[in-house]
C-alpha cells in the first residue's frame, strides 16, 4: 500500500511561514516530500528561513506578498503561474495578536486583526481555490485556534476571527468539496511562539496555562506539522470541513 500521508509531487503555499507556526508546518510539509513556498512580508526572515529549509535538502520557492491586499494577493498568485508552480496545498496561518479589553480597544486595531487572520484566509483561499477546481483537486488547511472555541477576556478580535476561520472552512467544504478541495482547520492551543512571548514569561499565566491543560505543559510548534501532513495527504481525502485542535487536550476539560 502506497504510503497515504506521502506529499511527492505536490506544492504548498504556508501564510505567514518565515517562522513559527507557519514555518514548523511547512518544514513538516517538506519532510512529508511537498515543495513548498513561504510567504512574509520581512523579506530578511524569509530568506533565512528559505535557507534553513534548502539547506536540510528541500525544495523552497519565496513570495513576499501582503495576504491582507487583494491586488497582492492575485499579483502572487499570478507569479506563481509565471514560474509554472501550482498550489495544491494551501496553508492560511499568516496572524497577528492584539491585546486589550473591548471597552478600550481601537475600531482600527479591532479591523487590523480580522483582515489579517480572517480576511486574508478568504483572499488567498479564493485565488488558490480557482486555479485548483480547474485542476479538480486541491487541499485548503486554515489555521484556526482554540479561541474558535473558547474565549478568552482581552483577545476578541482574534476570537472573533478565529471563529469566523472555523466557520470559513465549513463554507468553503460546502461550496469546493463537489468541486475535488478538501478544506479543513487545524486549531492550536497555547504554543510556544514569539507571538505568545509575553503570556510564556509571565509566571502566573505559565502557572495557568499548565494547570487549565490536561498535557500541562504549553504545545511546541513542531507539534503542528504532524496534523498539517494528515490534512494535506490523501489519507483525508474523505475530509471536509472539520477543525482538529492540537491542544493538548484543553478544549476537552473544565
Ligand atoms: C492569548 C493567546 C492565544 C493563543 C493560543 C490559542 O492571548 O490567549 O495569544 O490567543 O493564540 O495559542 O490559540
Amino acid at each position: 500500500m502506497k504510503n497515504p500521508f506521502d506529499l511527492s509531487g505536490r506544492t504548498a503555499l504556508v501564510t505567514g511561514s518565515s517562522r513559527g507556526l507557519g514555518f514548523a508546518i511547512a518544514k513538516g510539509l517538506a519532510e512529508a516530500g511537498a515543495a513548498v513556498v513561504l510567504n512574509g512580508v520581512n523579506t530578511k526572515r524569509l530568506a533565512d528561513a528559505a535557507e534553513e529549509l534548502r539547506n536540510a535538502g528541500h525544495r523552497v520557492e519565496m513570495l513576499s506578498f501582503d495576504v491582507t491586499d487583494e491586488k497582492a494577493v492575485a499579483a502572487a498568485f499570478a507569479e506563481l503561474d509565471a514560474r509554472g508552480i501550482a498550489v495544491d496545498i494551501l496553508v492560511n496561518n499568516a496572524g497577528i495578536q492584539y491585546r486589550k479589553p473591548m471597552l478600550e480597544l481601537e475600531t482600527e486595531n479591532w479591523q487590523r486583526v480580522l483582515d489579517t487572520n480572517l480576511t486574508s484566509a478568504f483572499l488567498v483561499g479564493r485565488e488558490a481555490a480557482r486555479r485548483m477546481v480547474a485542476r479538480g483537486h486541491g487541499k485548503i488547511i486554515n489555521i484556526g485556534s482554540l479561541m474558535s472555541d473558547l474565549g478568552r477576556a482581552t483577545v476578541a478580535p482574534y476570537t472573533v476571527a478565529k471563529g469566523g476561520i472555523k466557520m470559513l472552512t465549513k463554507a468553503m467544504a460546502a461550496e469546493w468539496a463537489e468541486l475535488g478541495i478538501q478544506a479543513n482547520a487545524i486549531g492550536p492551543g497555547y504554543m510556544l511562539t514569539d507571538m505568545n512571548e509575553a503570556l510564556i514569561n509571565n509566571p502566573q499565566f505559565d502557572g495557568w496555562v499548565k494547570s487549565r491543560t490536561p498535557a500541562r505543559r504549553w504545545g511546541k510548534p513542531e507539534e503542528l506539522a504532524g496534523t498539517a501532513v494528515f490534512l494535506a495527504s490523501p489519507a483525508a481525502d474523505y475530509i471536509n470541513g472539520q477543525i482538529i485542535y492540537v491542544d493538548g487536550g484543553m478544549s476537552a476539560v473544565v
